[in-house]
């Protein structure tokens, strides 16, 4: 029996990431459990932390059946797939991996733009289907001087609007109030937003608070000649609200990254020609996964030998 700590993975990490915790740390690999509830009550109950990404999180059953819970370390910024509330019930320490992927989230964000407006996609099958053969592929739309309307100015929002002011881009943002000394325009809804918007990127946290406020209303605002970014979760947007918007050219286009119902999205997305997809990868490179992976670690290794928290969630 070792004294190790018993960390319960829930989803696998890179292989990388899964040696180094298996030097510290007893693992209990869930995602590998034919019998997840037997698991859970058989093999968990000295489990102290569990190990988990933003996608999957830690739901109130799953901390439930783990008695000695004392910390959920999470590979990824989004909280929403973790219950906070029963956390903080229990006295469950949650840390989450901040700073780390801002940069690479907001490239994702700049690279949807590029693609969206500029048509990457269609211009790489242009070029492989001989289509060019028979003609110039037609005009595209280029970024210089059109309004970036940032829906969430947190880290990744202000990381965006760094990059698309080096676009030539104008910036406005919606968030919760004013960013006092911020450079670029505060409206205060997301309507008024995306009516004075040419793209809207949306960069909030998931979770109740902003389960799609990204609506019809939003969308007809923006209008024909906007363009849509997600790079936050997939339920800020309704998404039947969105499919028709693209259908019937209600918004010009979308460039999406992340949505409901992760890898099994709504397929009337896959028969859109005006939306440019990505499998949930603005943090996926291996710099910056490198970096979470560690930090998922550092949190931990923090825990037990009773230091403070590299990222705590306040
Ligand atoms: C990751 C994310 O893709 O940080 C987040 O909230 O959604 C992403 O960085 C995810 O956590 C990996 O599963």
């Amino acid at each position: 029996m070792s004294d190790r700590p018993e960390i319960l993975v829930v989803a696998p990490y890179s292989d990388e990431d899964m040696e180094a915790l298996e030097e510290h740390f007893e693992l209990r690999r869930l995602w590998l459990a034919a019998d997840r509830e037997g698991f859970l009550a058989k093999d968990c109950a000295q489990v102290r932390g569990i190990a988990t990404r933003g996608d999957v999180g830690a739901p109130r059953d799953l901390i439930d059946r783990l008695p000695s819970l004392e910390i959920i370390s999470c590979y990824g910024v989004g909280l929403d797939a973790i219950d906070l509330t029963r956390a903080g019930e229990r006295g469950v320490a949650v840390t989450n991996t901040p700073d780390v992927l801002t940069d690479d989230v907001a490239d994702m964000g700049m690279a949807l733009i590029l693609a969206s407006l500029r048509r990457i996609v269609a211009g790489d099958t242009y070029v492989r289907t001989g289509a060019w053969n028979d003609g110039s592929m037609t005009l595209t739309r280029g970024l210089a001087g059109k309004t970036l309307g940032i829906v969430g100015y947190g880290r990744v929002g202000r990381a965006l609007a760094k990059r698309a002011e080096a676009f030539g881009m104008k910036i406005a943002y919606h968030d919760l109030r004013a960013l006092e000394g911020s450079p670029h325009l505060f409206i205060s809804t997301p309507v008024e937003l995306a009516s004075i918007s040419d793209i809207l990127a949306i960069t909030v946290a998931g979770g109740s608070s902003t389960k799609a406020m990204i609506g019809a209303e939003v969308l007809d605002a923006l209008g024909p000649q906007g363009w849509l970014i997600n790079i936050s979760r997939g339920s800020a947007v309704d998404e039947e609200a969105a499919i028709a918007a693209l259908s019937e050219g209600r918004i010009a286009g979308a460039g999406l990254d992340v949505f409901l119902n992760e890898p099994g999205i709504d397929r009337r997305f896959l028969d859109l020609p005006n939306v440019v997809l990505q499998p949930h990868h603005s943090s996926g490179t291996v710099e910056t996964r490198r970096a979470m992976g560690r930090l998922v670690l550092a949190n931990l290794e923090a825990h037990f030998d009773g230091r403070p928290l590299p990222s705590p969630v306040k």
